[in-house]
């Protein structure tokens, strides 16, 4: 990874992604594009909508991008509510990603998600290979998109990876239209209100992950040894599983007159109860190291520190 094109980067992902990518690599090496403009930014930026293909290729060759990063998609909750918005935005998009990265040359990663699981997987401790039928739109792209992946490897060498990422919490860009995004917004609530109205019922355990965890990931798995690799393109990956309930009880540890109730989305709680209770990361271990420094109370902590400091 010396030139490095990412996508959606004004998104939850994409906004921190940029930042540690331009930390480590150079701002100037770190082309940020997404669909809105950009604002100030620490680099290069451009505004790209990746169903346009064309755009896409040209920015990627005139930036000389070795590497393609593509994070622009619709998540679960929204893609439910305009499917064929999202079928032809998360599909269109990555068929794009794939070819310019075909065209070009370039190495590419995609996140898949816990969301490519369905309510016939296994529940606890989700094997890495398993049965995956999941009743979502969302859940139909990501494992569409994982399947793409490997052709684009298997058929034409390019050299494609990417993990299936949980509930991502982060106090730097909030998530949005997402299943798992009660896990960010308790947080915002929990200071600004000392009280939250969780719209996931309580007892439905999802898995979750910080963000700086998750950015390592990235990072470890594009500069893992190809060799090693097995799985390349959907490795599940985690760091914590916990319910609504679990992840109260770690903020009143700081806050003791948090409280919380409950007003169950039927949509968001239907996708919820379609996904595992927890995955099993081992084989992201085995085969790259994959590693996590985040339990449930060290990123309760670190979010309250870094919301306070950011809402004040
Ligand atoms: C969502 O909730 O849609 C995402 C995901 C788990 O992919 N955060």
């Amino acid at each position: 990874m010396e030139r490095i094109m990412i996508t959606g980067a004004l998104g939850q992902i994409g906004s921190e992604l940029t930042e540690k990518l331009r930390g480590i690599y150079g701002a100037d090496n770190v082309l940020a594009t997404d669909i809105r403009n950009g604002g100030e930014q620490s680099g290069p930026f451009s505004v790209l909508d990746v169903t346009n293909a064309q755009k896409m290729h040209d920015l990627a060759k005139d930036f000389g991008a070795d590497t393609m990063m593509h994070m622009a998609a619709l998540l679960s909750a929204t893609a439910e509510e305009k499917p064929l918005l999202a079928w032809n935005l998360n599909m269109g998009g990555l068929v794009n990603a794939l070819e310019a990265s075909r065209e070009l040359g370039m190495q590419f990663f995609t996140p898949s998600s816990i969301g490519a699981f369905g309510p016939s997987t296994p529940k606890k401790n989700t094997p890495q290979d398993t049965l995956q039928r999941p009743t979502t739109m969302y859940g139909v792209n990501k494992v569409a998109g994982e399947l793409l992946c490997d052709y684009y490897f298997q058929k034409f060498g390019i050299d494609t990876r990417g993990v299936r990422f949980p509930g991502l919490v982060s106090y730097v860009a909030q998530p949005g239209g997402g299943t798992t995004d009660y896990a960010v917004d308790i947080y915002y609530k929990a200071i600004e209100e000392q009280r939250y109205t969780s719209y996931i019922a309580e007892g439905t355990y999802m898995d979750m992950m910080y963000m700086p965890d998750a950015l390592q990931a990235i990072v470890d798995l594009m500069e893992a040894d190809p060799a090693k690799l097995i799985h390349r393109n959907a490795f599940n990956v985690t760091a914590m599983s916990f319910e609504p309930e679990q992840i109260a009880a770690s903020i009143r540890k700081h806050i003791p007159e948090f409280q919380m109730s409950y007003d169950v989305d039927p949509v968001r709680q239907a996708i919820a109860d379609s996904w595992p209770d927890s995955i099993d990361a081992s084989a992201a271990k085995n085969e790259w190291g994959f590693k996590t420094q985040y339990d449930l109370d060290a990123m309760t902590s670190d979010m309250l520190v870094k919301l306070k400091k950011k809402l004040m």
